[in-house]
């Protein structure tokens, strides 16, 4: 019979293109993944590690269980049409309890002892992930707030926002509570998510095998500005973190020169003071970062723009064009005022 053998071939040759389809489909997925400025796979810590080794037992076996069950299902797929194809008096052969044996196994034991392997890995590397091999000695305070992160090292005494200094090869100590709604701390380099909840302190700590900046973001939708709340985890050796912790230490610097003095007089004159605190100034607001060492920071708006002059002036007069829906409100100065305070603020260094 002619009809149904061509109309066979057809399906064969759409299901040929669907598996290539199928095929290329997470390729194009993949693409995303090229750039791996923060990808949890380049694991650059212990924790990231550990992390890592479990990521991929997960992975080769879920891909092993993935090529088994396809394999077996287009077995079954091809198996069939060449029995149709041939003599139609052999009846289907197939006793009622041949394929018990392939569920009960197939379907049940191997699975289960799989997942328990699987729960196992899990188990051994939450633990292990539990406490670093040393125990810290430094301690780090993060509080999450509606888009930005504030940044306190209760030992040291010095309080910064969006930017975390730690020193290369130990482990330190991270307190993380939120001042409004949930966030999570995230550096996918170093080590896994772990939530910001208001009015409880979690707990875990960061070390960082190089000395590098590695990128963090919220990995918890936290209202508009969510994408745009990230922090940079600056890994340093310690001659250049304790330089960084000397200088951190220090209160703001008071201004000589007249156009910087006239600068900060419009910062001390303005709303900037309810919200914002300058060591050393009257300025003691604390719904907004500190600014005592603004210019010290490489970006502004928890990483949204890199911290230059053009963008700090830009963000004081408009700070809902760059990042609409954050807490803080624009502000009107004439050009001469915004460029004395621009002056001043960066001074702060
Ligand atoms: C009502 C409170 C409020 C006022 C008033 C305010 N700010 Fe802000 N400011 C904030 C908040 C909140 C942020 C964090 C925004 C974000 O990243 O989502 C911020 C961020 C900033 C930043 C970026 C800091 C960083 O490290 O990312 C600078 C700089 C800044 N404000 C300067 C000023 C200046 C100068 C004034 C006065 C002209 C001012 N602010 C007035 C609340 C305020
Ligand atoms: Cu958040």
């Amino acid at each position: 019979m002619p009809q149904p053998q061509s109309r066979r071939r057809c399906i064969f040759s759409s299901y040929r293109r669907r598996l290539l389809l199928a095929i290329l489909m997470p390729a194009l997925f993949l693409a995303a993944c090229a750039d791996n400025s923060a990808s949890m796979l380049t694991g650059r810590g212990p924790a990231a590690a550990q992390i890592n080794t479990l990521w991929w037992i997960m992975f080769v076996v879920g891909a092993i269980v993935y090529l088994l069950v396809m394999g077996y299902l287009l077995l079954a797929l091809f198996r069939r049409r060449g029995d149709r194809r041939g003599d139609d008096d052999e009846e289907e052969a197939s006793e009622p309890d041949e394929g018990t044996g392939i569920v009960i196994w197939g379907g049940a034991v191997i699975p289960a002892i799989i997942l328990a392997g699987i729960y196992g890995a899990t188990v051994f590397t939450l633990s292990a992930l539990k406490e670093p091999e040393i125990p810290e000695d430094l301690t780090i305070e993060v509080t999450g707030n509606q888009f930005w992160w504030d940044v306190n090292y209760p030992e040291l005494g010095i309080r910064t926002a969006n930017e975390i200094h730690i020193p290369v090869g130990q482990p330190v100590a991270v307190k993380l509570t939120s001042e409004d709604v949930i966030h999570s701390f995230w550096v996918p380099e170093l080590h896994g998510k772990l939530d910001l909840i208001p009015g409880q302190v979690t707990e875990f700590w960061l070390e960082a095998s190089e000395p590098d900046t590695y990128l963090g973001e919220c990995a918890e939708f936290c209202g508009v500005q969510h994408a745009k709340m990230q922090f940079l985890v600056i890994a340093q050796d310690d001659e250049e973190f304790l330089q960084w912790v000397e200088q951190q230490q220090q209160p703001a610097p008071e201004p000589t020169d007249p156009m910087i003095q006239q600068g900060q007089q419009i910062f001390l004159g303005s709303s900037c003071v309810y919200c914002h605190t300058v060591e050393g100034t009257n300025a003691t607001g604390e719904l907004g970062p500190d600014l005592t060492h603004l210019a010290s920071r490489s970006t502004l708006a928890a990483g949204t723009i890199p911290n230059n002059r053009g963008n700090l002036g830009g963000w004081i007069v408009a700070p809902q064009s760059i990042k609409p829906g954050s807490l803080m409100p624009p502000t009107q100065l004439t050009g001469p005022d915004l460029q004395a305070l621009l002056d001043y603020l960066e001074t702060l260094e």
